[in-house]
């Protein structure tokens, strides 16, 4: 096939690529704007390299002018969430979109695969508005935890390294390291809710922050000056103390000084 057809034929999967990855990360600034602690931590896609495609087409026996229908992953989303649970989250969070229908899901994480890999697989149809007109398209999304994305990106460096022929050594040292990532995933759990609740008040307090700020540098533009430097100092000293009830209330002021220096503007 030539290079031009095969670039047409992919560019539909670039294209989902970018808007899931756009899509995904939005998801992870809602949760950010509502203060919330957000499952997904973070997005990566990509789309199969030809010779990728080749290998895959030759190595499982597809027919290549099949090759769309019987390789599930030419357009490829990895999700990464801090714990276990988050997976569970984004799948459900998946499951209810109305942009993609779920075909496949295989769960790794409770059948861990022979050499250890864990993680979350689901295949979605999404479709892309092209010149030629609507393409439905197979994207496989790969949600794991960042520990599992850890010892399967080394896993992956390794199997690719020595091919069929990994020494027996680094096969059981892989298979140990996937012991103590399922120990640390674990472990992480049994933290999770203090480190979800340190997470949360940080992003809430940083929230009241970067209101606050934007109050002020407004204030400057309408304010009588002295009465901003005043208020700029009564921020810092509350923001020195600590205290969240007493930046949230502090900003809930600010906010009405703000709200009377418009109404005077408008008179
Ligand atoms: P690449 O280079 O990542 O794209 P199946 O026919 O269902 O048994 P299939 O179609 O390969 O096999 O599906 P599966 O098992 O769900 O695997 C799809 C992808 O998961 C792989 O894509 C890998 O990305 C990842 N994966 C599966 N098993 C392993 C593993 O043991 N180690 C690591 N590191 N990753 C794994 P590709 O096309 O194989 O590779």
């Amino acid at each position: 096939m030539e290079i031009q057809l095969w670039r047409e034929i992919l560019d539909p999967y670039s294209l989902a690529v970018n808007e899931l990855i756009t899509k995904f990360n939005h998801i992870i600034d809602e949760y950010k704007h509502a203060g919330a602690y957000s499952p997904i931590e973070q997005v990566t896609g990509r789309v199969k390299t030809i010779s990728s495609i080749l290998e895959k087409s030759q190595k499982k026996s597809i027919d290549l002018r099949n090759f769309e229908e019987m390789i599930d992953d030419i357009a490829g989303i990895r999700i990464i969430c801090q714990f276990v649970e988050d997976i569970y989250k984004v799948v459900d969070i998946i499951k209810n979109r109305s942009d993609m229908t779920v075909t496949h899901e295989k769960n790794y994480i409770e059948n861990a695969k022979k050499s250890g890999y864990r993680s979350y697989h689901m295949i979605v149809i999404y479709a892309v508005e092209t010149l030629k007109g609507k393409k439905e398209l197979q994207v496989e999304i790969q949600i794991r935890t960042l520990a599992m994305n850890f010892w399967s990106t080394i896993e992956h460096s390794l199997a690719y390294k020595y091919k069929q022929n990994m020494p027996e050594e680094i096969r059981e040292r892989l298979s140990s390291a996937a012991e103590a990532i399922l120990i640390l995933d674990r472990e992480m759990s049994v933290v999770r809710d203090e480190i979800m609740d340190a997470q949360n008040s940080f992003t809430i307090k940083a929230n009241i922050v970067a209101d606050i700020l934007t109050n002020i540098q407004n204030l400057y533009k309408v304010a009588n000056k002295q009465e901003v430097v005043r208020i700029q100092d009564d921020f810092f000293r509350i923001y020195q103390n600590g205290d969240q009830n007493e930046l949230a209330e502090f900003s809930h002021n600010l906010d009405m000084i703000s709200a009377r220096y418009r109404a005077q503007s408008l008179r």
